[in-house]
C-alpha cells in the first residue's frame, strides 16, 4: 500500500469552515425548528448587481458564436490584465505581472509551491487558515507542538498592539503572510505600519505575500488599498486579490495575482519566472465566462456596483457592530471590513460560539479557529441579507 502523505498526518483538526457548517449541521438536527442565521463563513449573499451580471451572461454568450468563442487563455485575457493595473495599480505593472486566478484561496495554495517546504513562515495571528494550513501541507510546518505549528512564527495581533504585530518577531529570509483588511480582526494596517512591515521585509530578505481580498471595504481615504502604495514594495511584495467579496463572485471564481518582475530569489533568479512556469504547468486559467464578468466589475458602471454591494454588507457590519457594543461588548473592525471581532475576554471561544449558537441561533465563528492568538473572540460576518442581520442583531441581547 502507499503511505499516506505525512504532511497532510501533520494538520491537526479540519479545515475550520466545514468543522463550522457540521456544527450548524448537528445543532440543526438535534432543533429542528430553530431558524438558525448564519454569521459565521464570509460567503456572500447578494445576487450579482445587474451590470456584471450582464457581462457574465454576454461571456457565455460570445462562446456559443463562431467569432467569439475562445478557449484556454494561459495567464488571463490580456484585456483583464490590463485593466486590472490601471484600475487598481495606476498601470504599474505589465500585463505579465498580473495573473488571472480562480480566486485568492486557490492562488495562496499554488504561490505556497513556489517556496517549497524549507522555507521559514511568518504569519498575523489569528489570520485567514489557509496561510498555516497550506504551509503545513507544503511541509513548510511541521506537526503541531502547544499551541501552534512547528516552524510557523506567530506573529500576534491583540489589542494591546492595536492588532498590529511586533515585526522585530519576523525570522530572516521568511515568507510573510499579512492580509488587510485583515481576516478576522477587520483591522486595517495604515501606511505608516505597512511601510514598517515593507521596511522589515526588505532588511530581512523575505518577501511578504499580502492578500487584499477585502480591499474595496476601506472607506478611510488615508489607508492603502495596496500593498504598492508604499515605495519599494514591489521589489519584496506579492499581492493576492479577488472578485469574490466586492462582486460577489464567491461561486463564480475570479482573483488575481500581483507577481512583480522586481522579486527575486536569494540566487537572484526572478520570482515572477518561476511563477508563470508553475501557472502554466498546473492552473489552466480561469473561466473566460467569470473573466467577462470581471471585465465588466471594472469598467465604470461595474465600480458603482461594486461600491453599492460592499456599501451594503458595510451597513450590515454596522448594524451588527451596534448591536454588540450595546451589549457592552468590545469589538474592532466592521467599519473597514466585513468582519467584526468581538472580545470575550478570559472565555474559550468554542464555548462562546456554542452559547451564541444554543442562546440566539446565531452561527459565528470561535476566534481560536484563526490562530491562537484568536482563543477568547468570535468573528461575526457582515455577508448576509439584511432581514436576517436584522433579526439576528436582535437576537444578541439574549446574550
Ligand atoms: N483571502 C481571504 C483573506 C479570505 O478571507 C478569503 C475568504 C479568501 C482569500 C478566499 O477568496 P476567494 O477569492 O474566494 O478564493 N474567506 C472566507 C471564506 C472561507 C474560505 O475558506 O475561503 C472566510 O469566511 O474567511
Amino acid at each position: 500500500m502507499i503511505t499516506r502523505n505525512p504532511y497532510i498526518a501533520n494538520l491537526k483538526a479540519g479545515y475550520l469552515f466545514p468543522e463550522i457548517s457540521k456544527r450548524r449541521r448537528e445543532y440543526a438536527a438535534a432543533h429542528p425548528d430553530a431558524k438558525i442565521i448564519s454569521l459565521g463563513v464570509g460567503n456572500t449573499t447578494e445576487p450579482i448587481l445587474p451590470h456584471i451580471n450582464a457581462g457574465l451572461i454576454e461571456g457565455a454568450r460570445k462562446l456559443g458564436t463562431k467569432e467569439g468563442y475562445s478557449g484556454y487563455q494561459d495567464e488571463g485575457m490580456a484585456q483583464l490584465r490590463e485593466k486590472i493595473s490601471s484600475v487598481f495599480y495606476q498601470g504599474k505593472f505589465s500585463i505579465d505581472e498580473v495573473f488571472i486566478s480562480d480566486g485568492a484561496k486557490c492562488d495562496i495554495g499554488r504561490l505556497q509551491i513556489l517556496f517549497g517546504a524549507d522555507v521559514k513562515i511568518a504569519v498575523q495571528d489569528p489570520s485567514y487558515p489557509v496561510y498555516v494550513d497550506g504551509s503545513v501541507l507544503t511541509g513548510a510546518a511541521g506537526g503541531w507542538e502547544g499551541t501552534g505549528y512547528k516552524g510557523i512564527t506567530y506573529l500576534p495581533c491583540t489589542a494591546e498592539n492595536n492588532f498590529f504585530p511586533n515585526l522585530d518577531l519576523i525570522p530572516q529570509n521568511s515568507l510573510i503572510y499579512f492580509c488587510s483588511p485583515n481576516n478576522p480582526t477587520g483591522a486595517v494596517a495604515d501606511r505608516a505600519q505597512l511601510t514598517k512591515l515593507v521596511d522589515a521585509a526588505i532588511s530581512k530578505q523575505c518577501i511578504i505575500i499580502f492578500d487584499a481580498a477585502y480591499s474595496e471595504f476601506i472607506r478611510d481615504k488615508n489607508l492603502p488599498k495596496t500593498i504598492y502604495e508604499i515605495d519599494k514594495a514591489d521589489t519584496c511584495a506579492i499581492e493576492v486579490n479577488s472578485f469574490s467579496k466586492p462582486a460577489g463572485f464567491t461561486g463564480v471564481r475570479l482573483g488575481w495575482s500581483i507577481v512583480p518582475k522586481a522579486i527575486k530569489f536569494a540566487g537572484g533568479e526572478s520570482v515572477n519566472a518561476d511563477w508563470n512556469r508553475i501557472a502554466g504547468t498546473i492552473f489552466n486559467g480561469a473561466s473566460n465566462i467569470a473573466q467577462e464578468g470581471g471585465l465588466a466589475a471594472l469598467d465604470d458602471i461595474g465600480l458603482k456596483e461594486i461600491r453599492k454591494l460592499t456599501d451594503f454588507y458595510l451597513g450590515n457590519a454596522k448594524l451588527i457592530r451596534d448591536a454588540l457594543i450595546k451589549r457592552g461588548i468590545k469589538c474592532i473592525g466592521g467599519d473597514n471590513s466585513p468582519y467584526i471581532w468581538a472580545h470575550f475576554p478570559g472565555r474559550d471561544s468554542w464555548e462562546v460560539f456554542a452559547e451564541i449558537l444554543e442562546k440566539c441561533q446565531v452561527v459565528t465563528t470561535p476566534g481560536a479557529g484563526f490562530g491562537p492568538a484568536g482563543q477568547g473572540f468570535i468573528r461575526f460576518s457582515a455577508f448576509g441579507h439584511r432581514a436576517d442581520v436584522e433579526e439576528a442583531c436582535g437576537r444578541l441581547e439574549k446574550l
